[in-house]
């Protein structure tokens, strides 16, 4: 086999991220910018799903872009300084990428953070590892950390946490556990007894690990910064007695502090599988019980329980530092790295004034939400479009007449034929081939003062006349004094001699459930006076739906006289005339697909051409 090295790690490491984990390289990125590090430690990421492409990252303030290959070939030949491949492959593709990982010498350690690998195939990957020098860190672990120099994924946690543990600088102190959750827990048991950790390596809880406890053990020995080890071990298998072997032969002189998990195995009655596939004792030397004695035996520094391990790490520290074998460096602050938005926001730190302020509805949570009424209790209740309106509107839960009334407005507007202005667009604009949206809001866009948009104008004019005392007669003549035309009023095909059933089937069903109808009955009074001038100007049904919704928004309890006004003046009612037109609208484009209408062109015999005369210069 080919020896293999004893640093993996530097400030100048380089690396690949192999898989679309964003939120890890920028976990990496953070900790190497906290390290003062000159550059990033990910040069390139690696997916085989998408094309060539850039992911933009932070690096401190700045925003960077780092390359994402599909080809794992491309990545080595564009970033050949790279030696370190942290590999987010999945246990189904983790196999055959690190086995495609180490046909490029550049590589001499890979990072495999899946779980579930299956061991026939990690053993070959060990074996094909051991045999070009490939140091390998897991499956199934976090990774790993070098203080100062490279982080290996989610090591560490988040930046609150690098910070907390101070990995940002290099101490004295080496450790290696099974466990990437406990190596977390090592990086806080170290800042806080000791100057800090050197480097640190979860092998991962397989029953067989890519590297394994002495092959890190081993490499602590030989750097010179490490000036003590801790090795976190733990029930299940016999590595812990090759570092037993390697202390009572010299091979190891620096001072081991040495714990393994499990004791509690003992309390039961039959053997115990721990969260980790490997961490089972097939027989009496596995346990955690009997390695600790060993390791003691040999010479470990090994506390009584779990619980001591910060004690004991600190009681050696304690002792090198009066042996002037490590002499603590100075504390230099490290540079601040923004904290992301997203997680500030989460801690309560900051607050920022929001683009968009909504208060009809809410969809965050288990269900939507209407105004303050979930959608089940939308049903339960039985409300209907119109109380569903009601709620989205108006904000309000409406009296079940009121739901009723709305409903009617929009079956009432739903259609009238094809010769009115927006149903003759959408057609036009079906026949010319365009696509349903088209057409609808073809046919919408003509629905203004004339056609159809005459509703909030309406109950604006005839309020203002009723609430300023105006008699009707006074109220005619003074619009016809100012040459303007009373909204509401008038209709091409309808007249007194002509009614519309619309309206008449509307005023039933206001003169029997609304409490009051007072602007209604000043509307149609009104009308006695223009339909006596001419038949055709009888109160249409924007009128009439108008002045009815003033009459509703005042009487039924649920609004403030000025929250009746806003809703007038801030164009509500329009909108009634709108959606219910839009079914028709939407029929018309139906109808007219089905009917395979081809392009409309208007005939010449039904336009008059009125150009001016030949004119010569
Ligand atoms: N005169 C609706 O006009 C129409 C007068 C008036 C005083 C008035 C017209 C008008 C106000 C707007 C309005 C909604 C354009 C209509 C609707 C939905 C629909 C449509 C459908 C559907 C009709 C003749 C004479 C003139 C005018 C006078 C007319 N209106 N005076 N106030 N409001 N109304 N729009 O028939 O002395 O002869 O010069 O603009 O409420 O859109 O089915 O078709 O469901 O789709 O063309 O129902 O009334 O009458 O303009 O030739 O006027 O009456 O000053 O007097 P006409 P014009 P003079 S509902």
């Amino acid at each position: 086999p080919v020896a293999k090295a004893t640093t993996l790690f530097s400030k100048q490491t380089k690396s690949i991220v192999w898989g679309m984990q964003t939120r890890a390289v920028q976990g990496m990125m953070d900790f190497d910018y906290v390290c003062s590090r000159s550059e990033p430690s990910v040069a390139a990421m690696v997916y085989p799903f998408t094309g060539d492409h850039k992911q933009k990252f932070y690096w401190g303030h700045k925003e960077i872009l780092v390359p994402v290959y599909k080809n794992m070939s491309d990545a080595m030949k564009k970033h050949p300084d790279v030696d370190v491949l942290i590999s987010f492959a999945s246990l189904r593709s983790a196999f055959d990428s690190t086995m495609e990982t180490m046909q490029y010498p550049q590589i001499h350690t890979i990072a495999i953070i899946a779980e579930g690998i299956p061991e026939a195939h990690t053993r070959k990957i060990i074996k094909a590892a051991d045999e070009k020098g490939v140091t390998i860190i897991g499956p199934a672990t976090v990774g790993g950390i070098k203080p100062g120099c490279f982080k290996i994924g989610n090591t560490g946690g988040m930046l609150d946490n690098i910070l907390a543990s101070k990995l940002y600088r290099p101490g004295s102190v080496a450790y290696v556990s099974r466990s990437g959750g406990m190596s977390n827990e090592l990086n806080n048991i170290i800042a806080r007894t000791t100057d800090g950790v050197f480097e640190g390596v979860a092998i991962g809880g397989d029953r067989y690990p890519g590297s394994v406890f002495t092959d890190h053990v081993l490499r602590y020995q030989d750097t010179p910064g490490v000036k003590m080890i801790v090795v976190l071990g733990e029930i299940g298998g016999t590595e812990e007695y090759k570092i037993c072997k390697a202390i009572k032969d010299g091979r190891i002189t620096k001072p081991v502090v040495c714990w393994c998990i499990g004791t509690c195995a003992t309390m039961f009655a039959s053997e115990v599988q721990f969260g980790h596939a490997g961490a089972c004792a097939n027989q009496a030397s596995e346990t955690a019980v009997e390695k600790n004695k060993a390791l003691k035996e040999a010479g470990a520094f090994v506390p009584k329980s779990f619980d001591e391990l910060g004690e004991i790490i600190k009681s050696v520290y304690d002792d090198l530092v009066a042996k002037g074998v490590i002499v603590p460096a100075e504390e230099m602050p490290p540079p601040t790295v923004p904290m992301d938005y997203s997680w500030a926001r989460e801690l309560g730190l900051i607050r920022k004034p929001a683009s968009f302020m909504t208060s009809i509805c809410d969809e965050r949570g288990q269900e939507l939400i209407y105004a303050g009424m979930p959608i089940t209790e939308v049903f339960k209740s039985e409300i209907g479009l119109g109380g569903t309106l009601g709620l989205l509107w108006f904000q309000r839960r409406l009296p079940r007449y009121a739901c009723q009334f709305i409903e009617m407005c929009l079956m009432v507007t739903a259609d009238h034929g094809p010769a009115v202005s927006g149903a003759h667009n959408t057609i036009v604009c079906a026949r010319a081939g365009k696509d349903l949206i088209s057409s609808l809001t073809s046919g919408l866009l003509t629905i203004g003062d004339r056609f159809g948009g005459a509703l909030d104008a309406a109950a604006k004019q005839f309020s203002k006349a009723f609430d300023s005392g105006m008699l009707p007669m006074e109220f005619v003549n003074k619009m016809k004094k100012d040459g303007k035309l009373i909204m509401g009023i008038g209709h091409r095909v309808k007249s007194i001699n002509n009614p519309d059933m619309r309206v008449q089937i509307l005023k039933d069903f206001v003169k029997q459930h609304f409490p009051s109808s007072q602007l209604l009955d000043y509307a149609l009074d009104v009308e006695k006076i223009t339909t006596s001038k001419k038949p055709n100007l009888i109160l249409n049904v924007d009128g009439f739906i108008g002045v009815a919704f003033v009459d509703l928004l005042r009487t039924c309890g649920g609004f403030t006289r000025d929250e009746a006004d806003e809703f007038v003046e801030i164009g509500a009612l329009n909108g009634i005339f709108v959606l219910g037109r839009s079914m028709g609208f939407i029929g018309h484009y139906l109808d007219q697909k089905r009917l395979k209408q081809g392009l409309y062109r208007h005939p010449w015999d039904d336009i008059s051409y009125v150009l001016p005369e030949h004119m010569s210069m």
